[in-house]
This record gives C-alpha cells, sequence and structure tokens, in this order.
C-alpha cells in the first residue's frame, strides 16, 4: 500500500461531523467500506450520518450498524464522503444536497475522475482495502464487526479472492483480518454460495437462458421481466451470476441482462484479461473496471451484441 497523503488524514482526524455517500445499488464494497470506516470514525468520537438506497442486499442486511443508516440529515456538514463512487453522478444522493466544507473522495475504481475536493483514489480490489489502511493510520483498533465489514467488501469486489484484481496487499490485509476473528467461514459462504429459493430458481433461469453469441467466446443471459416477476420481482441476483457465464469454457466476455422492465435492462458485464469491457458500460451512462462493469440499457439487443463483438474483436486483434 502506498502511503497515505498527510491530508488525507488530517481531513479525517481535524472535522467532526461525516456524512457516508456509497454508489446507488449498493454492493458488499460499498456497504462494508461504509459500515468500517463509519464506526472507525465514530470510535474516534466523530458524528457520523449514512444517507445509503435501500433495499440493501438480503446477504448483507446482517450487519447491526444498518439500523443506524438514514436516520437523519444535517444541513451542514464538515466532510461528506464518497465510498466506493466512480462517479459524483452514480452516488447516491439526497435531494438537498448538505453543504460541506469538503467533499471527501475515497474510491479504487481505475475511472474515477477525482471529482472531489480532497480525492484518494487508489486501484485496488476493493474499496474496503482503502479503508483498511486508513483505519490502521488513524489507530482505530478494528472490531469484529469491523472486520466482518471489511472482508464482506474485498470477497465481494475480488469474487472471493479469484479475480484478477486479488494482490500481496489484499492477502495482507486478509491476513491481519484473521488476528482479529479466527474465521470467516460461515461469512463468507453466506456471501457467496447461499440464496433464497427464488434467487436459486433465477439464477437457473438465467443458466438456462445462456447463449454463446456466434463463433465468439461471448456468452449472453438475459432473464426477461416474466421470469423475474415469476420468482417475486426482485433483481436481487448479479454478481455470482455474471460470474456463472465466465466459468463456461471458452467463455471470455458475458453480458447478464436483468430486464428491469419493458425493454429496459440491466446489465452486468464481465472478461477475462487483458479484455476490457468498462468503455462498453461508460458509452451507455454506466461504470465499473476492465473486467466487471455495469450499466442499464434500453433498446435492442442486437445492438449490444455488436458493441459487445467489436470490442472483443478489435481486442482481440489488438492483442495478436
Ligand atoms: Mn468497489
Amino acid at each position: 500500500m502506498k502511503k497515505i497523503p498527510d491530508e488525507i488524514i488530517e481531513c479525517l482526524n481535524e472535522n467532526n461531523s461525516f456524512l457516508i455517500l456509497i454508489h446507488q445499488k449498493p454492493d458488499g464494497d460499498a456497504i462494508g467500506s461504509a459500515i468500517a470506516l463509519g464506526k472507525g470514525l465514530k470510535q474516534l468520537n466523530k458524528s457520523v450520518d449514512y444517507y445509503i438506497q435501500v433495499p440493501i442486499e438480503e446477504k448483507l442486511i446482517f450487519f447491526k450498524e444498518i439500523e443506524c443508516f438514514n436516520q437523519s440529515l444535517k444541513e451542514k456538514y464538515d466532510v461528506i464522503i464518497f465510498l466506493d463512487c466512480s462517479s459524483y453522478e452514480f452516488a447516491f444522493k439526497p435531494e438537498n444536497f448538505p453543504e460541506a466544507k469538503v467533499n471527501l473522495v475515497i474510491d479504487h475504481h481505475k475511472s474515477n475522475y477525482c471529482y472531489g475536493n480532497l480525492n484518494f483514489v487508489e486501484i485496488t480490489g476493493a474499496t474496503a482495502e482503502i479503508v483498511y489502511w486508513l483505519l490502521k493510520a488513524l489507530s482505530v483498533k478494528i472490531s469484529e464487526d469491523m472486520a466482518d465489514a471489511i472482508f464482506t467488501g474485498i470477497s465481494t469486489d475480488t469474487g472471493s479472492f479469484q479475480f484478477s484484481n486479488v494482490t500481496a496487499d489484499t492477502h495482507q490485509i486478509l491476513s491481519e483480518l484473521y488476528t482479529i476473528k479466527p474465521n470467516f467461514a460461515s461469512l463468507s459462504k453466506m456471501l457467496h454460495n447461499q440464496k433464497n429459493f427464488c434467487q436459486m430458481k433465477m439464477t437457473g433461469a438465467a443458466i438456462h437462458s445462456m447463449e454463446i453469441i456466434t463463433d465468439t467466446p461471448i456468452a449472453m443471459m438475459v432473464l426477461d421481466h416474466e421470469t423475474i416477476a415469476n420468482y417475486g420481482g426482485a433483481l436481487n441476483i448479479s454478481d455470482d451470476v455474471a460470474n456463472i457465464g465466465q466459468n463456461t469454457s471458452g467463455v471470455i466476455i458475458t453480458a447478464l441482462l436483468k430486464e428491469v422492465k419493458d425493454g429496459e435492462y440491466r446489465v452486468s458485464l464481465r472478461a477475462k484479461a487483458p479484455y476490457d469491457i468498462h468503455m462498453v458500460a461508460l458509452k451507455y451512462g454506466g461504470g465499473g473496471h476492465e473486467r466487471a462493469a455495469g450499466f442499464t440499457f434500453c433498446g435492442d439487443i442486437d445492438l449490444l451484441k455488436k458493441d459487445l463483438l467489436d470490442v472483443y474483436q478489435t481486442q482481440r486483434d489488438a492483442n495478436a
């Protein structure tokens, strides 16, 4: 881990009231990072509010700190922290945006354009990794709850340590977390394997829908509106199912499309190194990383197939 700039530590140490914001449709890294940092700042006697989009994924609601989410909102804060938000637009924000002396951006997305007055953007496996180093630098004592939150962030954003974003730093943090809590086995299984009945059935339907775009290593899965409605109407599967496409032998790029409403899809993309699909997400106003990205798509699925094909062929030729 590179040294944390002094002004970041000073900003957290010398201010007293904080509002934590994370991205829309919060995932394990966003929630875990918010909880670990929020609890850490509270330990330093800071006042911390959270403004978070609900509902939160079922597998993440075990954190007690979630009771503190969306409790109160001041008109003015010392610092508003944007955590795990690649862009200002993608952050989930209150309509009447509070005043703040500092907008502090803490993130790990390559596409982050540093929209704060103070920015700490490092390309790591998860924002939770950065939060861990911040807590250490602030001399916070990491509790078991906070260790769970950090584990949740890192484990979900690295696909249970299987993605290419895992580094020696990632494992170093993990090894330190194991000195706080003897094991994370049940948390890990809950985060990655456990699904409710409807999620299981939807996973099956997604796999059943899988097609390989002719003569390419591109897999596409579509959960239409009717299928989703059949299983309760909640769009609460994504990461793991998109990864399943990538587990198919020979597949390099996977697109999982969930039809939110008629003709509007929430798309999750995955790619294997050295392929980079995040520009497809950017084109449609989404964001993400080189190998995992997401966006909302309206229109003809054939056009999306063509985009994926173009990206694949261009990069294949460039790497040939
Ligand atoms: Mn993240």
